[in-house]
């Protein structure tokens, strides 16, 4: 009896022969493994992890909301995944170009080489849906990593060499820092550099309409439901998510991904 697991957690028992030469070896891609890490400002707690509220509510999507094909069934099933904050997305940028006119030339063209969506841990980790640390497709060349949030500004790493990816965003040195920018892509809460809160319509800046879409949400907003509005993810969206998006707005805060960004 010849027992196979699947990637996808299946398992099968062949019984029978097995005719060794009719085996044919699969080439499997190179990969990349990545290690990953970032916090979210809205969740973090004076422990300095991030709440998973969400989670504890049951209120976490099994799809992720960022359109691409990962789901996790059991997201909300903490003895089965751990402590969950929420889905993460996580994008390899590439073939680095300049063209003309534009400002920030390391990364004002560029082809988008892979997008994978991750669950984000409370002590910062990033997962994929089977519980592993993230494998990409192996590049040649250089490449950035940029994390994005559903309601929190996105960070974008700095050139790195795409075999071995290091997108720990805690780090302040692994992170490009946008120089039209005044503030740093980070912001310090409760000793850890996090994403600034705020960013709803994922343009890369917070600003006014990041507030009227918080406005208008907040009107219209069901008790316990998974909220791009509820910025401290607690199923709620009230003045604490208006606070954090306030401050962030008189930041006037953006991302070096921002103008760039190709989804
Ligand atoms: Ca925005
Ligand atoms: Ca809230």
């Amino acid at each position: 009896m010849l027992k196979i697991e699947l990637s996808n957690g299946k398992v099968y028992e062949i019984s029978g022969t097995i005719n060794i030469n009719e085996i044919v070896e699969i080439q499997q891609p190179e990969l990349a493994k990545g290690i990953g890490k970032v916090f979210l400002q809205g969740v973090m707690q004076d422990d300095g992890t991030m709440s998973n509220e969400l989670q504890e509510k049951g209120l976490l999507p099994k799809q992720n909301p960022y359109g691409l094909h990962e789901i996790c069934e059991h997201i909300n099933d903490v003895q089965r995944v751990g402590k969950i904050v929420d889905w993460v997305l996580v994008e390899i940028w590439g073939n680095f170009a300049q063209t003309s006119g534009a400002g920030n030339e390391d990364f004002t063209d560029y082809d988008l080489l892979q997008s994978k969506a991750l669950l984000l841990r409370t002590d910062g980790t990033m997962i994929d849906v089977n519980g592993k640390n993230p494998v990409f497709s192996k590049q040649d060349g250089n490449v950035r990593v940029a994390v994005f949030h559903r309601n929190h500004l996105n960070v974008l790493s700095k050139l790195q060499n795409a075999s071995n990816l290091d997108f720990d965003f805690s780090d302040l040195e692994k992170v490009e820092i946008d120089k039209y920018c005044e503030f740093l892509p980070l912001i310090n809460k409760y000793g850890k550099n996090c994403l600034y809160a705020g960013d709803l319509n994922q343009d890369s800046m917070v600003e006014p309409s990041d507030v009227a879409i918080f406005e208008n949400r907040k009107i219209k907003a069901i008790p316990n439901t998974y909220n791009v509005a509820d910025m401290n993810m607690d199923g709620l969206v009230d003045e604490i998510d208006g606070t954090l998006i306030r401050n962030n707005f008189k930041m006037n805060v953006s991302s070096p991904c921002g103008l760039y960004n190709k989804r």
